[in-house]
């Protein structure tokens, strides 16, 4: 360990904001060989790193702005890990004037990737490269190897991303890291991968309501069938941490944790990010904004305590038999997957179209396979279905998907329908099947849509059998125009 205020340039990476994840990630870059310069706004920060782990590496200790640029190695790279918003604007300013054309600053937050584009252009104009990177995985992945999704010029990506390359996760040799593309991008596929681990979350949550409310299960129980499942296709992290969840005993109670545990999700934003950034390019990310909605009507304390006790109907029975059901579960969880990233995917491929940055979604699931709160087996296949076709129109289009889908089908609808006939809620799960039933109808109701709109607001219509638009005079003598 090397604990000093220098003037001299020797370490290759500066990390400023020390909390959770940029304490963490300093320390992967000490344990991979790199001298980490350190910098925090409080100085206690960085000195309880150092006292806690100043072995695990060459860590260069700095309490100024100036002296933290002073340690850097030309170009001089940069990684911030503050609050996203106002506190990285305020981080970026102060280093942009300590700070010299050609370096590189980092923004290593869950930025919004509108403010990553600003913040891009703005730095560019000073000569400064500025590369927004996703980072995903959590504190333990920041410790021992995230999945990283670098935006920004590609001549940066050129002095960085070795080093990056090297903290990251890795899977059968291959980093997850690579360039995604142009300014905002990275932050961009790191806010729908947050918005595709809402979905996959919520499903889950579905699943595991099922097999509670619809055969009785305990959570030990539930467990051992989501530790069964991690075993098949779904093997997943996410999948992984729910047995062990389930699992967990409440010291205070003696019950199963998850039944102690108040029953309204919260949320930081990024799931909220995703769907309004979907809106805005006409993406149904139904299965997302499902579970954005879910954990919103979840902290609807008010609403859910006034209506407790409200009519259900006649209720259906309950499954007859329990390992039927549970295999029908499995498999409409992993179709109900499949549509949710089919969407989050597309929803990438359409900011990408919008903003121009060329993202390869085969090298996207690469990164993903590791590091990330979605890694799972399943992303190899979301690999080879782009690797085969750079432009599939949608994921469940892919043989290997459209199979699964199919081996599945039936029992995605009987779950739908237990699910409505007893009154249990499956709001990502029937989502993600009417959206497949829509994509894969002959005929949608939109027909009438565009017949009403044209009878209230003259927005016409296309015609089947003819090219153009089209317009009825409504209030006149309902004959057709040409519009
Ligand atoms: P926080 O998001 O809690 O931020 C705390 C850090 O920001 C501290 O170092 C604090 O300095 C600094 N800071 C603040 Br607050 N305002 C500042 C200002 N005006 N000027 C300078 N520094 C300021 O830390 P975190 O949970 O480690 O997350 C860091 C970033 O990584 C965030 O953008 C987060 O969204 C993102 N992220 C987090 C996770 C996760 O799992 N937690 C995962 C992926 C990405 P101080 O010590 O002086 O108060």
């Amino acid at each position: 360990m090397t604990v000093e205020r220098t003037e001299n340039p020797r370490a290759q990476i500066g990390v400023t904001g020390l909390a959770v994840m940029g304490s963490n990630i300093a320390r992967n870059f000490a344990r991979h060989g790199h001298t980490v310069a350190l910098h925090n706004r409080s100085v206690a920060k960085t000195d309880a790193l150092l006292e806690a782990h100043g072995d695990d590496g060459d860590f260069v200790r700095t309490e100024t702005i100036e002296e933290f640029v002073a340690a850097l190695q030309k170009p001089r790279r940069v990684l911030i890990m503050v609050k996203a918003g106002a506190a990285t604007d305020a981080v970026i300013e102060e280093l942009a004037n300590a700070m010299e054309p050609g370096d590189i600053i980092i923004d290593g937050g869950n930025a919004l990737y509108t403010d990553t584009i600003r913040r891009e252009a703005a730095l560019r104009e000073r000569g400064l490269h500025f590369v927004g990177a996703g980072i995903s995985g959590g504190e333990e992945g920041a410790l021992n190897g995230p999945s990283i999704m670098p935006g920004g010029p590609t001549e940066s990506y050129e002095a960085l991303g070795p080093l990056l390359e090297s903290i990251s996760a890795h899977v059968d040799g291959t980093p997850c890291c690579t360039h995604i593309g142009p300014d905002g991008s990275g932050h961009f596929v790191k806010m729908v991968h947050n918005g595709i681990e809402y979905a996959d979350m919520q499903l889950i949550g579905e699943a595991y309501n099922l097999l509670r409310d619809a055969l009785g299960y305990d959570a030990t129980t539930i467990a051992d069938v989501f530790s069964e499942w991690n075993t098949g296709t779904l093997e997943s992290y996410l999948i992984e941490i729910t047995a062990d969840v389930l699992r967990q005993t409440d010291a205070t109670t003696g019950k199963p944790l998850v039944d102690v545990i108040v029953d309204a999700a919260e949320q930081k934003g990024t799931g909220r990010w995703t769907v309004k950034s979907a809106l805005d390019l006409g993406v149904p990310v139904t299965g997302i904004a499902e579970a954005v909605f879910a954990r919103a009507l979840s902290g609807s304390r008010t609403q859910r305590a006034a209506a407790r006790g409200l009519a259900s109907g006649a209720l259906g029975d309950k499954p007859a038999d329990a390992t039927q059901f549970t295999e029908d579960i499995r498999r409409a969880l992993y179709a109900s997957k499949i549509v949710a990233y089919a969407q989050g995917f597309d929803q990438i491929a359409a900011g990408s179209a919008e903003y121009g940055w060329n993202v390869d979604r085969a090298a996207l699931a690469t990164i993903w396979r590791g590091g990330c709160i979605i890694r799972a087996q399943f992303l190899n296949r979301i690999k080879e279905a782009y690797d085969a076709d750079p432009q599939l129109p949608s994921l469940i289009l892919a043989p290997y998907f459209r199979e699964a889908i199919e081996a599945g089908i039936d029992s995605w609808r009987r779950v739908v329908a237990t699910a409505t006939m007893l009154g249990i809620p499956v709001p990502a799960f029937a989502s993600s099947l009417s959206y497949y039933d829509g994509l894969r109808a002959e005929r949608l109701p939109a027909a009438l849509t565009q017949g009403q709109r044209d009878f209230f607001g003259a927005h016409t219509y296309e015609r089947i059998d003819a090219d153009g638009k089209f317009h009825t005079l409504w209030s006149g003598d309902r004959s057709e125009i040409r519009a």
